[in-house]
């Protein structure tokens, strides 16, 4: 493990500040309410990241050095990069030889009076919901259409909060063998756009029913799964002091350690930790956690996953899961550069490829292999593939730059940014019947089913 600067922070009181949050926090997983997200600060292990703009590694390979220090990488350009870090992992980027320009604190932030402001968005940003907010208008939309959308409680976040499963389709309460489509959402904690990108999709699918051809014809022959929020806690951590606290991970404590968290994208069962494309270091950005799944947001998703195969066959045929930012459209595998190899035929890779491209054209947004941009190890999107052979994309949603706002832009851009998805998602519902048509070969993939 590369040696850290940590400025004595961690001291004893720290560590016993860490034990007392441990065991209540523990207990909810149990089953009590939801705790109060300790807000940024209130340990003394917490250190606010910034994003910097990096520049040089120009390479898929430099870049996957330059995150081995530990940082996430925000945004990818031909000549720099923008990364979230902290001062110890910044100090690491340098000692790499790079030149460091930090960019301004995410807007908004609530200086002055945060103690009005705490717990929910700032100024700017009260248009985007909240986790109650969210869960309220999630269960007016189920009372409202009880015929084609009903909700389950697929299981508990850390702090205990619902993780929650919405399944849309005619005849919604009966299991029809029909092609199944999984939405996810908001693994990341600073990526709140993407839960408003699920409610828009619930809102437009149910409103639409019936008026609607596309949107009709789809609710008619296909079981759409939508998964608002994977990381509840980290979403409203981010958001608890007034102050966005630049979070990305959950909210877990990791054993022998201050810090807390691990990146969900990095947790999933796939060649996990295999090939430089996460960290074991408990501080970093994308720590991948103890073993895979050990984030309980990671094994209550993959078991409902698995759960979907009935009778041997994986009923959800296609995925996309829900980031911000840069306008990507991704596609599997990350923790390769190949493009194709064990797991992914060429066959594969050019549907993938095609239907990635074809989606893109819609939302312009930019295609490429997640690899492309730097090697990821236990993405979803890997595990969705190489585990259960499930279709499955990464949308990286508005901006393209942190100039236009990054993970923070206001909230008067979400109806423009998530309905510019729309085409984009039902022309995934449309090919998941048999996304091999998209290369001409549906009668070599798709006779039977
Ligand atoms: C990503 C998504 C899926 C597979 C590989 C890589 C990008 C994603 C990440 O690093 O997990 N970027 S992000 N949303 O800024 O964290
Ligand atoms: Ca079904
Ligand atoms: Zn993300």
């Amino acid at each position: 493990m590369r040696p850290r600067i940590r400025g004595g922070r961690t001291t004893v009181l720290a560590a016993l500040l860490s034990l007392a949050l441990a065991a209540p926090l523990t207990a909810q997983a149990q089953g009590s309410p939801p705790a109060e997200p300790t807000a940024p600060g209130a340990s003394l292990a917490t250190e606010r990241p910034h994003q910097y703009e990096v520049t040089g590694a120009a390479t898929s390979a430099a870049r996957t050095a330059l995150a081995a220090t530990g940082v996430s990488i925000d945004e990818v350009h031909k000549r720099a990069v923008v990364v979230t870090a902290d001062r110890a992992q910044a100090a690491a980027v340098r000692q790499l030889g790079y030149t460091l320009r930090k960019l301004p604190d995410p807007p908004g932030s609530a200086k002055g009076s945060p103690s009005s402001r705490v717990k929910d968005f700032p100024e700017g940003y009260t248009g985007y919901h909240n986790y109650d907010e969210a869960t309220k208008e999630i269960d007016g939309l189920v009372a409202k259409y009880p015929d084609i959308l009903s909700k389950q409680v697929i299981g508990k976040s850390h702090e205990g909060r619902d993780i929650l499963g919405l399944k849309l389709s005619k005849n919604v309460t009966k299991d029809e063998n029909e092609p199944e489509v999984l939405f996810t959402h908001h693994q990341h904690a600073r990526e709140h756009l993407t839960v408003e990108m699920a409610l828009y999709l619930l809102n437009e699918f149910t409103s639409k029913y019936g008026s609607d051809d596309r949107v009709t014809k789809m609710l008619d022959s296909r079981e759409i799964w939508i998964l608002p929020d994977l990381n509840p806690d980290g979403g409203e951590y981010d958001i608890a002091s007034g102050d966005f606290a630049m979070w990305r991970k959950n909210r877990q404590p990791n054993a022998g350690s201050n810090e807390v968290g691990t990146d969900l994208n990095r947790n999933w069962d796939f060649k996990w930790g295999c090939c430089g494309g996460s960290s074991d270091d408990p501080a970093d950005e994308t720590y991948r956690g103890a073993s895979a799944e050990s984030g309980p947001e990671v094994k209550v998703v993959s078991d409902f996953v698995r759960s979907r195969n009935v009778g041997g066959k994986q009923q959800i045929k296609t995925a996309i899961d829900f980031h911000t930012y840069s306008e990507l459209v991704l596609w599997p595998f990350g923790y390769t550069e190949a493009d194709t190899g064990e797991g992914m035929t060429q066959d594969d890779h050019d549907a993938f490829a095609t239907i990635g491209k074809d989606m893109a054209a819609s939302n312009n947004y930019t295609p490429e292999q997640s690899s492309d941009l730097y090697v990821t190890d236990g993405s979803i999107d890997d595990w969705l593939w190489g585990d259960q052979k499930i279709f499955a994309y990464t949308f990286e949603m508005f901006p393209s730059s942190a100039g236009e706002g990054g993970f923070y832009p206001r909230d008067s851009v979400i109806s423009k940014e998530t309905s510019r998805n729309r085409d984009s998602v039902l022309k995934l519902l449309e090919i998941s019947d048999c996304v091999y048509r998209s290369i001409g070969k549906e009668q070599e993939y798709c006779k039977e089913s």
